[in-house]
């Protein structure tokens, strides 16, 4: 834990207003003088202003608590993580505006973002929850995944070039909440490690010599390997969708040079989440779909990687026979990370409701399910997002 000197004052719903109008940048987005303000913050870690005016006209202001909002002020936590957020929003806004919300303004004294107002838009994670489709999100995702991947690295930008923005975006404690949540304790045990007393079994059993040598292997990939500016926690969380088509990553604030994989991963994570829930509430038809999720996003990744490679920047040794071993690289990460994240849902610190919010015997089976997945994955790594789904589907349908 780091302790965090910073003061500086935090927004409340009767002072957003007063902070609007002293903001030129925010100045005309809405009427202050109509505005209605509610903190809607349900992540784990900031504040979330939704503030709207009379006229329907809207904004978000996002702010970053100095601690953890899950545990509280006893986690002291960099609030810095909004300048990482704020990068995010700039450099995958180049690139893929139509993926993520347009960032109005940042304030980096008081880390604020304010944001596009996307509340005709759902979270991804509730509505997957409660059983909708939203097609072709997954796609779309897959190549916001694919582009960014591609234009923030080695081949899309000159080599020194890359090496500044490598270092400039370097983000020691938000990459240390994932190295120890994620790729860690899962699989070493915890404190602060909480599941079903009917999971004990399940959650021992990740603590195997084996798993423990997998998770190390992609925790030490995860900690090298500056492949492009990733989004860093591209859970389905992290993603709005609205039933015309458009779907948006938000919440960046853990992007990184890091693995293109983990993002890919995140999201099939979650998909193995959504699969378990289905499974226990009988949910076969929308399980079936979400089983096609997995090849949907990773063919929108490799159809954009493909689209881009022939304008990479280093064509002398970054030719087409590489392209397939990079595919089969990413691949590879996937599924690997995939378990890890798959994990943490369930034995870890940050649970998720599509499994919290299930009766107890249902949400112990789905555990089972999530877990049973977690190991073959690490096990068997396979070399295909449809494996993954085979293997998540057998799984979570054990009951
Ligand atoms: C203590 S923060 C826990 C989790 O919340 C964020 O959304 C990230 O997923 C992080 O791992
Ligand atoms: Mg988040």
């Amino acid at each position: 834990m780091t302790a965090v000197d910073e003061t500086y004052e935090l927004l409340e719903p009767e002072t957003v207003g007063r902070y609007i109008d002293a903001r030129d940048e925010l100045a005309g987005l809405v009427d202050t003088a109509t505005l209605d303000v509610q903190e809607i913050g349900d992540g784990n870690l900031n504040l979330v202003f939704l503030c709207r005016d009379a006229a329907g006209r809207g904004v978000v202001l996002k702010q970053a608590l100095p601690y953890v909002r899950l545990v509280g002020p006893s986690w002291p936590f960099t609030p810095r993580r909004a300048v990482a957020e704020a990068r995010a929003y700039a450099e995958h806004g180049k690139w893929a505006p139509e993926s993520i919300p347009k960032l109005h303004a940042f304030d980096p004294e008081r880390y604020i973002l304010a944001v596009e107002d996307l509340s005709d838009h759902r979270v991804w994670r509730g509505a997957l929850t409660d059983g909708e489709r939203h097609d072709g999100a997954a796609g779309k995702m897959g190549r916001y995944v694919g582009r960014v991947g591609f234009r923030t690295s080695p081949f899309g930008v000159e080599a020194k070039e890359l090496k500044r923005r490598v270092a400039a975006a370097i983000s020691p404690e938000l990459c240390e909440i994932t190295e120890d949540l994620v790729l860690t304790e899962p699989f070493s045990g915890a404190e602060r490690n909480w599941y079903q007393p009917e999971l004990e079994d399940a959650a021992k059993s990740l603590q195997a010599p084996e798993l423990i040598a997998a998770a190390g292997e992609l925790k030490h990939a995860f900690m090298t390997r500056a492949e492009a500016l990733i989004h860093g926690d591209l859970h389905t969380g992290s993603v709005m969708v609205h039933p015309g088509g458009s779907t948006r990553a938000f919440d960046g604030e853990f992007c990184f040079y890091g693995p293109v994989g983990f993002d890919l991963a995140l999201l099939w994570a979650n998909f193995v989440v959504t699969l378990a829930r289905d499974a226990v509430l009988g949910r076969d038809e929308h399980g079936a779909w979400v089983a096609t999720l997995f090849e949907e996003a990773w063919n929108g990744f490799e159809a954009e990687l493909r689209s881009l490679w022939p304008s990479v920047v280093d064509p002398r040794v970054f030719n087409e026979l590489y392209l397939e071993r990079r595919l089969e690289q990413v691949r590879r990460d996937a599924a690997g990370f995939a378990a890890t994240e798959a994990a943490r849902r369930v034995v870890g610190l940050a649970h998720v409701p599509d499994l919290e919010t299930l009766e107890e015997d249902a949400r112990a089976a789905a555990g089972r399910g999530v877990i049973g997945t977690v190991r073959r994955l690490l096990l068997e790594r396979p070399a295909s997002a449809a494996e993954v789904a085979a293997i998540a589907r057998e799984e979570t349908s054990r009951g």
